[in-house]
């Protein structure tokens, strides 16, 4: 089993590389921040590992700030744990310093994931990496606390849309309610994490909504966001974080599809359905990958091109 072989790996070693994908979500840090810190509290050396330095919010989450761009490019670890990864590819620039490590752990719930690890605990099942790391957390005794906690229980919430989503399972509940026995507040960390929005933010949201165009009958529905709004706004590449929850949640729509641009002709196109696209399938064809409700992939080109590309091969999923 993958579960207690990393377990053991955890408890034997001493010195451990944690990181996750660039661009990272809540699941991504969240989870590296639980498993971390239970492996600070058992007395290991960890270092936590981020491409690029994390914005509000997610630098309040508990011990984000012990979060680093670099490391030692000589030291020895008794092993790399790549969280919530579908891909090595994923870890951009660090990826080339960290591939052929060994062991290298892959823990994911990515549908896409290619098991790169030499160890993989991949279940897709689960709503979240943050529910794969309370397991592994359990099966090798690791010290659990409130900061632990509390970083696994904002993955889960973050993954499963604050429990709404299909993903959403007892098992995600019951975590989170034993989270709370930790002294997990919900309405305090959506409070400060989920809901802390900055006035930036509200400003690009609202110069975001205004570019909502609908295709294929109202079944597709596109935001495009440019850096020139990301510029007007002030706003951070993570202030656009849950937007596509707008046109998503739109009577009629099926796939919402939100277009940020990265770049003069470089763009993100991330990928949501509500019941039957998987749109995990259709960002493949792009290149990209990600889970059956929830895709994406990047691409290079004019914009006009770039969309029309995408719908030619979205409509031949419904
Ligand atoms: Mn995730």
């Amino acid at each position: 089993m993958p579960l207690d072989k990393i377990a053991s790996v955890l408890n034997e070693g001493n010195c451990f590389l944690l990181t996750t994908h660039s661009d990272p979500d809540a699941d991504g840090i969240g989870s590296m921040l639980a498993l971390g810190k239970a492996l600070l509290e058992a007395e290991k050396n960890v270092i936590l590992l981020t491409q690029k330095p994390v914005f509000a919010p997610f630098n309040l989450l508990k011990d984000a700030n012990r979060i680093v761009q670099k490391f030692d490019y000589e030291m020895d670890f008794d092993a790399v744990v790549v969280l919530d990864c579908a891909g090595m590819a994923r870890l951009g620039e660090h990826r080339i310093f960290l591939e052929g490590r060994k062991p290298l752990i892959n823990i994911d719930h990515h549908e896409t994931n290619d098991f790169f690890g030499d160890l993989n605990l991949v279940d897709i099942n689960s709503s979240s990496t943050g529910e794969l790391v309370f397991e592994l957390i359990k099966v090798a005794g690791l010290p659990m606390g409130h900061h632990v906690a509390e970083n696994i229980f904002i993955a889960i919430q973050n993954d499963t849309g604050s429990f709404r989503y299909e993903n959403t399972t007892s098992t995600s509940l019951r975590i989170s309610a034993e989270m709370m026995e930790y002294g997990v507040k919900p309405w305090e960390v959506s409070r400060r994490v989920m809901d802390g929005y900055s006035l930036s933010r509200l400003r690009l949201l609202e110069m975001s909504l205004g570019t909502i165009e609908f295709h294929h009958e109202g079944k597709i529905a596109m935001m495009t966001i440019s850096l020139e709004m990301f510029e007007k706004a002030q706003a951070h590449r993570e202030d656009c974080e849950g937007f596509i929850d707008y046109p998503r949640f739109t009577w009629g729509v099926e796939i919402a599809v939100l277009i940020r641009q990265i770049d003069e002709n470089d763009y993100k196109f991330s990928l949501r359905s509500n019941k039957k696209v998987n749109v995990a399938t259709l960002a493949s064809c792009f290149g990209g990958g990600g889970h059956a409700r929830a895709a994406g992939y990047e691409c290079h080109g004019a914009i006009g091109a770039l969309k029309q590309d995408f719908l030619a091969e979205a409509i031949r999923f419904f």
